[in-house]
């Protein structure tokens, strides 16, 4: 099975699934847990390009690195986990590509699809929970989190305007109103134990989870 996890900056994602990892993990599944941008080797230097960079790449460029990393992910890493019976839990996935590169950097969806298509070898979700929360709510909480930690540096994405980010809310929104089969939409300004347990609510929808 492999499900995806996607939101604004700071929506619970990360927090979310390590949740329902150790949850499925306890039920004697076995779990890959694993992320985009850098889910694989070629991937972790494309992540450290595509976030860290201080270069102003053009919105095409970086669509080309998002999709070299999801093919190079797709083939080596999540489809021979799901070959071994696995569960794969995806820390953001194609659904980001349409709303980052699509709704907000104003790319063209439809063509984004067909390229998410070929960047995955046509794999889809069978499940994508989109933790969705107001964009100032999810930005203050990477604030917060970095003010803990002691960083003052924001990602090159995390610091895009909040128009931005609102365009990326609406793209999810849009993503999850067409595909109300595949993508669930989970409040995610509760406190982080109710989150996880909407999560694991979704995933335990007669049929879907079977281990
Ligand atoms: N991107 C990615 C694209 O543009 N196109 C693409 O195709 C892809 C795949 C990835 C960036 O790349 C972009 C999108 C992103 O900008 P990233 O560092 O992986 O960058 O960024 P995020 O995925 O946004 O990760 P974040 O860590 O910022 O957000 P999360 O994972 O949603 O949030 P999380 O769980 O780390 O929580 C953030 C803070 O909030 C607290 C946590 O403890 C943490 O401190 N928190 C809560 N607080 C209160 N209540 C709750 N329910 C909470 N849940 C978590």
């Amino acid at each position: 099975m492999f499900i995806t996890f996607e939101g604004v900056e700071g929506a619970g994602k990360s927090t979310a699934i390590r949740g329902v990892a150790a949850s499925l993990e306890a039920r004697g599944a076995k779990v890959l847990l694993t992320r985009e941008p850098g889910g694989s080797g070629l991937g972790r230097e494309l992540r450290r390009l595509l976030l860290g960079t201080s270069m102003d790449l053009d919105p095409l460029a970086e669509l080309c690195l998002f999709l070299a990393d999801r093919a190079q992910h797709v083939a080596r890493i999540i489809r021979p986990a799901l070959a071994r019976g696995e569960i794969v839990l995806c820390d953001r996935y194609a659904d980001s590509t349409i709303a980052y590169q699509g709704f907000a950097r104003g790319l063209d969806v439809e063509r984004l699809v067909t390229l998410n298509d070929i960047a995955t070898g046509s794999l889809v979700p069978d499940l994508t929970l989109v933790l969705d929360l107001p964009v100032e709510e999810g930005l203050a909480r990477v604030a917060a989190r970095r003010a803990d930690a002691g960083a003052d540096e924001e990602g090159r994405i995390d610091a895009e305007t909040v128009s931005f980010h609102e365009a990326v809310r609406r793209g999810f929104h849009r993503i999850a109103a067409d595909e109300p089969g595949r993508v669930r939409l989970i409040d995610s300004r509760p406190p982080k134990e109710t989150v996880l347990a909407a999560c694991l609510a979704e995933i335990d929808r007669p049929g879907l989870f079977s281990a």
